[in-house]
Formats: C-alpha cells, sequence, structure tokens
C-alpha cells in the first residue's frame, strides 16, 4: 500500500494542470480522498471554471499558471512543493485541433516540454524528487498498426493533437531517460462521464437523448457514426495515473478496457435508457463534422497495467453510458423546471 506522506514526512503534495478539465476534478477528488494536499493551476485571468472549481474542490489550493507561459510553471512548482505532478492540461478535443493547430501544438506538444523543464529545474534546486504523470492518449496509435493496441504497437497519430501527443509521450520518456527522472506515461484510451465536455460524442449523444425524452430537442446530427471506440470511465481511469506514480520505477501503460463498441452501439444503448428502441428517426449526420483524417478503431490492451499493479475496470459500457444519459436527464429537467422522469 503506498505511503500518503510524502519525503518529508507530512501528506504528500500533488500539484495537477487542466484541473477544471473532467479528469482533474476526478482525480483531485481522489487524491484529496487519500489525504493530499492537492495544487491545480488555473489559466486565465478571470477563467470562467473558477467558480465551479470553488464549489466542487473548496479545499484545492489554485494557483494561477497557463501552459504556454513556463515561468507560471516554474512559479507553480516553488509555491505546490509537489511530491507528484499530473499534467493533464491540454487542448483536448481532436476535431479542434485541425482548426487551431499552432495552439494546439503549443500547448499539448510545447507545454509538456514547458512542464518537465520545471519539475527538472526545481528537483535541481530543491533536492527533491518529483514525479511526473504524462497524459498520453490513444489517439497516438492513429491508423492502428496492430490490434489490440500495446505500449509497443507503432504509434501512426492521425490528427495535429495526436501528433502532439507523441511528442509529449516520447518527451517524457526521453527526459526520464536522459535525467533519471520518475516520470511515466498513461496511454489512456477515451474514458467518460457526466463531467465530459459537451463537444465530445458520448456526452453530446447522452444530453440530446436526454432533451429528445423530455421534448427539448428533435434531432442530432452526428459526424462518422461507424467509428469504434475503447470507452472507458474516468473515475476508473484517474485511479491508473495514481497507482503508476506509486510504482517504484517509472513507466509507460496502456489503460483500457479491451471493448470496443461504435458511435451506433452509442446511440443504441443511450436511445434504449429512455425507452427509445429506433434511434432513426431523430438522428441524422452531416459531412461537415466528418474529420480530414479519422482513426476508424480503438481497442486497447491494459494487461501490463494490469499485472503491474492490478488495475482492471470496474464500469461497464452500458453502466457508462447509462450513467450520462440520467445525468443529463436531471440536469435537463432542472434547467426546463420539471421533474426528472
Ligand atoms: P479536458 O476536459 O478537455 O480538460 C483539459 C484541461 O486542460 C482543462 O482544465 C483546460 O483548462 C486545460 N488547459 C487547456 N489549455 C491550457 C493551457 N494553455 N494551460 C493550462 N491548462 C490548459 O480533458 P480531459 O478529458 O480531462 O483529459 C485530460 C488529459 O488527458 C488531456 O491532456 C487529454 O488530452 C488527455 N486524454 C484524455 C482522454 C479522454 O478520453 N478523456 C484520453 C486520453 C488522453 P480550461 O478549463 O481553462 O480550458
Ligand atoms: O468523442 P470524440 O470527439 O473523441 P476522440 O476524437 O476519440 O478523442 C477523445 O479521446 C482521445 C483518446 O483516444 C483523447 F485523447 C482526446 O483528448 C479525446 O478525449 O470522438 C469520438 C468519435 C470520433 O471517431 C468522431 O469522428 O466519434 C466520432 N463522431 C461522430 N460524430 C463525433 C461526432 N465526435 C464528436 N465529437 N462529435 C460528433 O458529432
Amino acid at each position: 500500500m503506498a505511503s500518503v506522506l510524502g519525503e518529508s514526512g507530512a501528506p504528500k503534495r500533488a500539484l495537477i494542470t487542466g484541473i477544471t478539465g473532467q479528469d482533474g476534478i476526478y482525480l483531485s477528488e481522489l487524491l484529496l480522498s487519500k489525504g493530499y494536499e492537492v495544487y491545480g493551476l488555473l489559466r486565465g485571468q478571470n477563467n470562467p471554471k473558477a467558480a465551479m472549481l470553488e464549489e466542487v474542490l473548496p479545499s484545492v489550493h489554485v494557483i494561477a499558471g497557463d501552459l504556454l507561459d513556463m515561468s507560471s510553471l516554474m512559479r507553480a512548482m516553488t509555491i505546490a512543493q509537489p511530491d507528484e505532478v499530473y499534467n493533464l492540461g491540454a487542448v483536448s478535443f481532436v476535431a479542434y485541433s485541425w482548426q487551431n493547430a499552432r495552439l494546439t501544438t503549443d500547448v499539448t506538444a510545447g507545454g509538456v516540454l514547458s512542464m518537465l523543464e520545471s519539475v527538472r529545474l526545481y528537483q535541481e534546486v530543491s533536492g527533491k524528487r518529483v514525479r511526473f504523470y504524462q497524459a498520453s492518449s490513444s489517439e497516438m496509435f492513429g491508423k492502428v498498426q496492430h490490434v489490440p493496441q500495446t505500449e509497443s504497437t507503432l504509434l501512426w497519430p492521425r490528427s495535429p493533437y495526436g501528433v502532439a501527443k507523441v511528442y509529449g509521450h516520447y518527451l517524457t520518456i526521453n527526459y526520464r531517460e536522459s535525467y533519471d527522472m520518475h516520470a511515466s506515461s498513461g496511454i489512456l484510451f477515451n474514458h467518460e462521464s457526466p463531467r465530459r465536455g459537451v463537444e465530445f460524442v458520448t456526452r453530446k449523444v447522452s444530453r440530446a437523448v436526454a432533451r429528445i425524452s423530455l421534448g427539448l430537442q428533435d434531432t442530432l446530427t452526428l459526424g462518422n457514426i461507424d467509428a469504434e471506440r475503447d470507452w472507458g470511465f474516468a473515475g476508473d481511469y484517474v485511479e491508473a495515473m495514481y497507482l503508476m506514480l506509486q510504482q517504484d520505477v517509472a513507466d509507460d501503460y496502456v489503460i483500457a478496457t479491451g471493448e470496443t463498441h461504435s458511435i451506433s452501439e452509442l446511440l443504441d444503448v443511450a436511445f434504449a435508457t429512455v425507452g427509445i428502441d429506433d434511434w432513426k428517426p431523430y438522428v441524422q449526420t452531416d459531412t461537415a463534422l466528418l474529420r480530414p483524417a479519422e482513426v476508424d478503431q480503438l481497442i486497447g490492451d491494459a494487461t501490463k497495467a494490469r499485472n503491474a499493479f492490478g488495475w482492471e475496470p470496474k464500469v461497464s459500457f452500458k453502466d457508462l453510458v447509462e450513467m450520462m444519459v440520467h445525468n443529463d436527464l436531471a440536469l435537463q429537467s432542472r434547467d426546463a423546471g420539471h421533474a426528472a422522469p
């Protein structure tokens, strides 16, 4: 069992970038429940998510900073004095990464360099050893070269986002090998939750299904509904991030369920949750939502993580989709001013 005490004998301290995102919130809750002191990087002079953070995670220490500004990251390291750093901050929406390729590269790739350098310099000055987690992605596999994908599958990214993640992934390995840093990469497959941003397909579907069932919306417009993803629950996946940093030796791990489902199957389960068996009358497709290059199918093999630290997903695909639809039914009913069905 990992100790919650750091080198000094005081409670461990964690610094999280991307604290306002889906994973940042779940990870903060997990670490706080274990007795950590959690510090979170918040960007912008008037970030609209600051109020949500204060409400959901009042005990998190917020530090102003941006992955585009290395001086702010060095400042954050000095304030947080962390035992563990989780680099979750990124431009993370794949479709957006073609429209904003430079920004995606600067934040999602360049931000990893700035964060790793900040950790390295902080270690040199403080003499403290810091463990680093990099949020790598199954998008790196892109045009998949092997099924299922493992830690040794050749990377073939298909978007500016995927390419940026490959840079961050290899740089993390490089810092581990060059500077003997305890730097690990989690190659996480898609993970979802009621906290997922509405731009991602699972939440777009769960929200629309709730609204259609409540009579608040008529149709749902999607892009490629044949694409297949290995979808798990975000709450399970942040456990894996934590466990990776508790290992004596840093390494890279695939985190996945080992099952893949199409968007059509997602629609089957989501609409069935509200008693609609045939979703075709409600769903249309628009070629404007197709991507310049698609990742057709992802399916991961998490055997290495299971063998190393016993990680396994707990929430099934069906339970995950039902959880998201029920949550959106409650939110939409509340906003529309009537009781949830
Ligand atoms: P998310 O909900 O989109 O959150 C992204 C976070 O990054 C937000 O807190 C955002 O802050 C922050 N951010 C964006 N630009 C920043 C900048 N310039 N400086 C500092 N922070 C910045 O993403 P997520 O789903 O939680 O994913 C967490 C990480 O895992 C990301 O790196 C993502 O690429 C990676 N990942 C996710 C999945 C998945 O399926 N969810 C799978 C594999 C890898 P604001 O709120 O201020 O915008
Ligand atoms: O939900 P998505 O936008 O997620 P995507 O592209 O797989 O990326 C997510 O998972 C990655 C891990 O593999 C993360 F690294 C990344 O940060 C992000 O969290 O799209 C899933 C699939 C795609 O094939 C897309 O073309 O759904 C298809 N899709 C079909 N119609 C749609 C839509 N996606 C979105 N967002 N919106 C649609 O209307």
